[in-house]
């Protein structure tokens, strides 16, 4: 049995087999310059499946999203987003600390914002208040436990952007997870979108790297903005290989995460201490609330762990995330774990 079951995130996957020979024989040259194939390919491959003009391969989430922000707000300006979202709370301040917007932070139904609230909360800059001029989406939503937002969120909050000329950013980490869940095609989320990012390094398995899509002028702006962050990669065909993969061959799969989250979530909800609505787990991260008389947050962690289970702890509460890299016997493994801390 192999040292630990990692449910911590499904960033944690390691590429497959046939990713690490794509990897030593991809096509390459200087990205930078213009002369990578393979990153040329996986670009026009993302703008493609989003239904977009242009994409950009970019290191990580965070500096996709960084680059998102940065390309439709100027200073003295504001963004609407999500109170729990991983832009606000998870990227080390990038709206303030790159972009120089003030976010403007809103309750939502499980991730899905309100267009109506939306609309109540945008500015009209005067000389004491910021301009509103981009609203960030997220989809699945990860704090609200991998939540599906709506196609019709976005069909509202589309309608509230246009009104009012704001730009809509969507952070679709997980975006191939929704799709999978909700049966609505990728392109159709991206649709009321002016840009998407999503990752190829999570549940799709790439060891590196994530995409921008939109239209082409925006994107030869982020070509800029991700070189003066320092995110212009040289010979980065050997991690665009791994990410056409990613979008060709790893997506139908993510149902088996699906699948896999929800047996979990049924198997352990119930156990003293949680709090978890294993109907409300629709993709592949569980978040479950914890209290208990005689255990706290890190103690579980810790018992966890010597069980063989890794999880995080996230918002008082506790995350396990599905994907390529735990099985069957994980799963059992975590829940007989769960079952002799809990219930034992
Ligand atoms: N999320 C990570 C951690 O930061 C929590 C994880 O393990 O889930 N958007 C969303 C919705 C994300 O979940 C993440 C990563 C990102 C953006 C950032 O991606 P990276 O890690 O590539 O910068």
């Amino acid at each position: 049995m192999k040292a630990f079951s990692d449910f911590r995130s499904d960033t944690v996957t390691k590429p497959t087999e046939e990713m690490r020979r794509a990897l030593a024989e991809a096509e390459v040259g200087d990205d930078v310059l213009g002369d990578d194939p393979t990153v040329q390919k996986l670009e026009a491959l993302a703008a493609s499946v989003m239904g977009k003009e242009a994409g950009l391969f970019v290191p990580s989430g965070t500096m996709g999203n960084s680059i998102g922000v940065k390309m439709w707000t100027q200073e003295l300006q504001e963004v609407i987003v999500e109170e729990k979202c991983h832009i606000y709370n998870m990227e080390s301040t990038h709206l303030t600390f790159i972009s120089r917007v003030t976010p403007r932070p809103l309750p939502s139904k499980r991730g899905a914002l309100d267009p109506d609230l939306v609309k109540s909360n945008i500015r009209v800059a005067s000389v004491q208040t910021p301009k509103t001029s981009l609203i960030c989406l997220e989809n699945t939503h990860n704090n609200w436990g991998g939540a599906v937002i709506p196609l019709e969120t976005f069909k509202g909050i589309r309608k509230v952007a246009d009104d009012y000329g704001l730009k809509i950013h969507l952070d679709g980490a997980r975006i191939f997870n929704a799709s999978i869940a909700s049966g609505v095609p990728v392109k159709e989320y991206a649709k009321y979108c002016d840009s998407v990012m999503f990752c190829l390094s999570k549940g799709l398995s790439s060891p590196v790297g994530s995409m921008l899509v939109s239209d082409r002028t925006t994107i030869d702006y982020a070509r800029r903005l991700r070189k003066a962050l320092g995110g212009g990669m040289r010979q980065a065909g050997v991690l665009a290989a791994c990410g056409l993969i990613s979008l060709t061959r790893m997506v139908d799969r993510l149902k088996e995460d699906h699948a896999r989250a929800r047996k979990l979530a049924e198997a352990i909800h119930d156990l003293p201490g949680i709090t978890l609505n294993p109907a409300e787990v629709e993709t592949n991260i569980i978040v479950f609330y914890f209290n208990h008389p005689k255990i706290t947050i890190p103690e579980l962690l810790a018992r966890l762990r010597e069980k063989g289970i890794l999880g995080l702890g996230v918002f008082g509460g506790v995350r396990l995330v599905t994907h390529k890299d735990v099985d069957d016997e994980d799963v059992e493994r975590a829940i007989k774990a769960f079952r002799e801390i809990l219930a034992g």
